[in-house]
């Protein structure tokens, strides 16, 4: 591609509306362009990059037999009446009526779509297990989009579906798409962790994410120092290693705490550390109150006391309504009250304090010395909390770290629920209408090409992996008035395009400073500048990521980037 009629409008400033990086580069090195909020063109350099990370995702599905179709954007509501996902999916799903008053979704994913063509045309166990997927353009009007591609209301995907007559069969699907991802990843250079995660609203058991780490991920995750564990932090747990306290029980007693509201303040007052004390906070789960407890030091992870419960909504009560069932504000509740019995749940480790200290249900009080099932009886124990940077990793190997992820991918054991909801089944060995088994996995593509430059980049610009970089090379010419510069830069763009090498040509009349700036910016991993010494037939070599260069005469070039690229 020549620049001199190329569309790559690069920046020189950093656009103000850009807070991170992958933004600010993608809109500087003229990769993208914002067209409306969360809404983005790809320009011919971005939309080359893209390609590149399609064709890596393209050549591991289609190597695991996975069959690549493409599903429309306009679905009709009538599929999502049928899964009822109409109704519980709100403003987040682009609606819009056609001119005979028909609605339809914009496809935020596909699950609808795929089940009820495969409900159509696939009716014998003899043709299971089989998996499409596409790579297609994505509808969801996020509330803020931001960070530009990284949470866009327009992006592209690429999901793929599977259909088992059995679980086994899922569980197969489940581990060789979770092995395509981790190649996928691997060859488009990232940085990433497979986590277990939270299957969430999507039914279904087992579900892992694809984190590429990065500080401005808005997932954190939780990974063990020495094993492969690792989990989003909604999931993460820890190893119950809490010991029984030696300590003798002391006889329970109540404490003025004036003004003293946290846990910090509170055993500060008293005079113990924070783990000594109990942290109470009242929760509505689904329509009933319940009192969750946890070790002063612990967090309550409210998908955990979601999943215990299998509730479909956990939210903290208010302080008006702790005050009416307990008596007392945030900063005094506890679990010995005289109110009608609320259950109280409490973390594991709650179960081996001893003379702890919790709020008396009075403004100002306290209790101290006090002592789990002596003074308050706990419905249940369970692993309620979020764990903890230096907490042991479950596997017993290692202690847990923390680090925050951009989530690239995602692979769901869906079960039969989008096959009950369609009744999309299959005819078994025997004759028998079976429910369709499923499994979905998605990948974010456009978000992936973020993530590449969040890990990929310095000071100058974006630093692409060789393997997705938008060229192999970028030729520049530093005098575009000297004939014999033109003249070995033109050569060398014939020679080395007809040798297979992909070439960004700055034949612009540019002067040099700009046009190294752009290259900086725009990060192809191999310059070659034709300057002065053209008339020797010398050119210089740059590598974008070690700035390392070399004179090279322009006959050894070619050699020298089939080296750097193999
Ligand atoms: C919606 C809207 C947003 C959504 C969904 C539906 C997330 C939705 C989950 C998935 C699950 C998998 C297939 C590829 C891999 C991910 N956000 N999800 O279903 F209507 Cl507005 O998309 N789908």
């Amino acid at each position: 591609m020549r620049q001199s009629q190329a569309f790559i409008p690069t920046l020189k400033e950093v656009p103000a509306d850009a807070d991170i990086v992958s933004h600010q580069l993608l809109l500087r090195a003229g990769f993208i362009r914002q067209t409306a909020s969360g809404i983005y063109s790809f320009l011919p350099l971005g939309k080359k990059v893209l390609q590149y990370v399609e064709s890596v995702i393209r050549e591991e599905l289609d190597s695991i037999g996975a069959n690549e179709m493409l599903m429309p954007a306009l679905q009709p509501a009538e599929l999502w009446h049928q899964t009822g996902r109409w109704d519980a999916f709100g403003p987040e799903l682009m609606r819009l009526n056609d001119r005979h008053d028909r609605s339809f979704a914009l496809g935020a994913t596909h699950e609808e779509v795929i089940t009820s063509l495969v409900k159509n045309e696939l009716n014998s166990y003899k043709k299971l297990p089989i998996t499409m997927y596409q790579i297609q353009t994505k509808y969801r009007d996020e509330k803020r989009p931001r960070f530009g591609l990284l949470r866009g209301r327009e992006f592209i995907m690429k999901d793929a579906y599977s259909f088992h007559d059995s679980y086994e069969s899922l569980d197969q699907a489940y581990e060789t798409m979770y092995q395509a991802y981790s190649r996928i990843f691997t060859r488009l250079g990232l940085n990433f962790r497979a986590v277990i995660a939270d299957s969430g609203a999507m039914g279904g058991k087992d579900t892992h994410e694809f984190m590429a780490l990065s500080d401005v991920g808005e997932d954190v995750i939780a990974f063990s120092d020495t094993s492969s564990y690792a989990a989003n932090i909604e999931m993460a747990i820890t190893l119950d290693s809490y010991q029984e306290s030696e300590a003798s029980m002391l006889s329970l007693e109540k404490l003025a705490t004036p003004n003293q509201r946290t846990m910090q303040e509170v055993s500060d007052f008293i005079g113990h550390s924070v783990e000594q004390g109990l942290k109470t906070l009242l929760f509505k789960i689904d329509q009933s109150f319940v009192l969750v407890l946890t070790r002063g030091d612990h967090e309550v992870n409210d998908i955990k006391l979601k999943n215990l419960y299998q509730a479909s909504s956990v939210e903290l009560a208010s302080e008006e309504e702790a005050k009416q069932l307990l008596g007392a504000g945030f900063g005094s509740i506890g679990p010995i009250h005289s109110t009608e019995d609320i259950e109280i749940v409490a973390d594991y480790a709650v179960k081996y304090i001893r003379n702890a200290t919790c709020g008396a249900n009075e403004e100002g009080y306290h209790f101290v010395n006090v002592n789990p099932d002596r003074d308050f009886e706990v419905s249940q124990y369970a692993d309620i909390r979020f764990v903890k940077e230096g907490d042991p990793s479950p596997d017993g190997n290692g202690k847990l770290q923390f680090a925050r992820g951009i989530e690239i991918g995602q692979v769901f054991k869906l079960g039969t629920f989008y096959a009950e909801k369609l009744d999309a089944t299959f005819l078994n060995e025997q004759g028998k209408a079976k429910t369709l088994i499923m499994g979905c996995y998605g990948i974010g593509v456009s978000r992936t090409l973020a993530a590449i430059v969040e890990q990929y980049h310095d000071d100058k610009g974006i630093v692409w992996p060789k393997q997705i970089a938008p060229s192999q090379v970028h030729l520049l010419v530093m005098n575009g008035k000297k004939d014999d510069q033109v003249a070995l830069a033109d050569d060398l763009y014939q020679s080395l395009q007809s040798q297979g090498i992909t070439v960004l040509y700055d034949d612009r009349t540019e002067r040099a400073g700009i046009k190294f700036a752009d290259s900086d910016l725009i990060g192809i991993p191999l310059r070659i500048t034709v300057g002065k010494r053209a008339s020797e037939g010398y050119v210089e070599c740059k590598r974008r990521e070690t700035g390392e260069q070399l004179e090279l005469h322009h006959t050894e070039v070619k050699d020298y980037i089939q080296n750097f690229y193999q």
